[in-house]
């Protein structure tokens, strides 16, 4: 009975003696699997940054190889329409991603936004409209285009217009139309993607 008790104590002692070296080990282990999680976070990181940069680097190659200028841009108001928010968001969007950008102000003719866009040499015109008159002022703008030969030019824009209007005006060769709430990311995004590959000079 003695040596039984004995044996028990000597166990209890050995477990309640080892208890903070299996805590310890165990916090060691946690530490290990951190470092270890830091680590391999740390590693996908960075590839993944080399990734980018890689391909931001081949972008820029190929735009340099296609256009060694800044992208011209003529933004314009057309007819009555006075919200000219927008149009200065993106004028100064435009500016701020490297392009030069000519603002019109408010009040133009179809006309008068051809006449500019020829007299400024542009890669692109963009129409900001907010009034509803979409239907007329888009058509009128590809008529003087097309007269004073404008084949090569982007005409966008953006502002309050509906989706099926979008698609009639794609028809007759107007480009993408943004509707309200869209990025100044994606509108940089397709005229630097329209100019690279429409305009090799
Ligand atoms: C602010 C505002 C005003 C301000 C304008 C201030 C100013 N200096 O711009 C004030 C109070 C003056 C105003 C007046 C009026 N307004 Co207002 N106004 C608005 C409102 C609330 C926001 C417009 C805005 O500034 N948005 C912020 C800018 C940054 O966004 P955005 O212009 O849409 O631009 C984005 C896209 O559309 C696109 N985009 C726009 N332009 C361009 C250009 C290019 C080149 C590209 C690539 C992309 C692009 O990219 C931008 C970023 O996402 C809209 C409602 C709305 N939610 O849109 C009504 C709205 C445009 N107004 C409207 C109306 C009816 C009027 C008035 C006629 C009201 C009245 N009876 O008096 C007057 C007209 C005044 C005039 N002279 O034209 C209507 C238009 C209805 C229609 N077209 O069918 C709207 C839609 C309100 C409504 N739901 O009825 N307005």
């Amino acid at each position: 009975m003695h040596r039984e008790l004995e044996t028990v104590n000597k166990w209890s002692l050995l477990c309640s003696s080892s208890f903070p070296i299996y805590r310890q080990e165990r916090k060691n282990r946690e530490w290990a699997g951190n470092l270890f999680l830091l680590l391999i976070s740390r590693y996908l990181f960075s590839i993944h940054i080399k990734e980018k940069s890689i391909h931001l680097h081949q972008f820029n190659i190929t735009m340099s190889k296609v256009l060694n200028r800044p992208i011209r841009v003529l933004v314009a108001k057309v007819g009555l329409d006075g919200h000219d928010r927008g149009a200065k968001v993106i004028a100064t969007s435009l500016r701020d991603a490297g392009m030069e950008v000519i603002y019109t102000g408010l009040r133009q003719t179809p006309e008068m936004v051809v006449n500019t866009a020829l007299q400024e040499d542009v890669d692109a015109i963009g129409i900001s409209i907010l009034s509803g008159a979409h239907m007329t002022i888009f058509p009128k703008i590809i008529h003087f285009m097309k007269e004073k030969q404008l084949d090569d030019v982007l005409l966008t824009g953006g502002g309050i217009i509906p989706e099926s209007d979008r698609m009639k005006l794609a028809e007759i060769g107007v480009g993408e139309l943004f509707p309200p709430g869209t990025t100044m990311a994606s509108i940089v995004a397709y005229i630097q993607n329209w100019v690279a590959e429409n305009r090799n000079f």
